[in-house]
């Protein structure tokens, strides 16, 4: 297991469309495996392999309290959206920003799972705003994109300049 670097905006790399998974293999396992690692320790409730630099379409999720209900979703799919519904989202490759995001209430969502089964569920609340958050960031998508352009100018600015002073 490994903890993978996360991807600040406005990295570019951020921004790169993801690849479908062609078949689940032993690299799909094991990246899935470090991300729930990497989603655990940030804490966070979901995390994208674009967000650590792996441009395929791998999700983990887990909105669970006491963090054991892990949810990976390989080539997810949004069939059907419901209803409208405003939350506060938060994102790891945007840290320290909080804004309220409008999204579908309810999603109708088909992937893969880990063991290479087609499953289709139904989500709403929490997991069908995490669910929407973590597919766009496969299409190369931020809940920055949501707000207007001067608050992710913003944003950015304030990423920029706290990313130098690391550098
Ligand atoms: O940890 C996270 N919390 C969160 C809160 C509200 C809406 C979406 C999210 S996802 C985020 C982790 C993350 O950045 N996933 O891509
Ligand atoms: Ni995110």
């Amino acid at each position: 297991m490994a903890l993978l670097p996360i991807l600040h905006f406005p990295d570019p790399r951020l921004r790169t469309p993801a690849a479908p998974v062609a078949e689940i293999t032993e690299q799909v396992r094991t990246l899935a495996a470090d991300m729930f690692e990497t989603m655990y320790h940030a804490p966070g409730i979901g995390l994208a392999a674009t967000q650590v630099n792996v441009p395929q379409r791998v999700i983990v999720v887990d909105i669970s309290r006491d963090k054991d209900q892990p949810l990976c979703l390989v080539n997810p799919e949004i069939l059907d959206k419901n209803g409208e519904e405003e939350m506060e989202e938060g994102c790891l490759s945007v840290p320290g920003v909080f804004e309220t995001v409008r999204r579908a209430e309810k999603v109708r969502v088909r992937y893969l799972s880990l063991d290479g089964r087609e499953t289709i569920i139904d989500a709403d609340g929490l997991l069908a705003v995490c669910i929407q958050h973590e597919v766009d960031h496969l299409d190369g998508r931020l809940f920055v994109d949501y707000l207007s352009t001067l608050k992710r100018n913003r944003i950015r600015r304030r990423l920029e300049k706290s990313q130098a002073e690391v550098l």
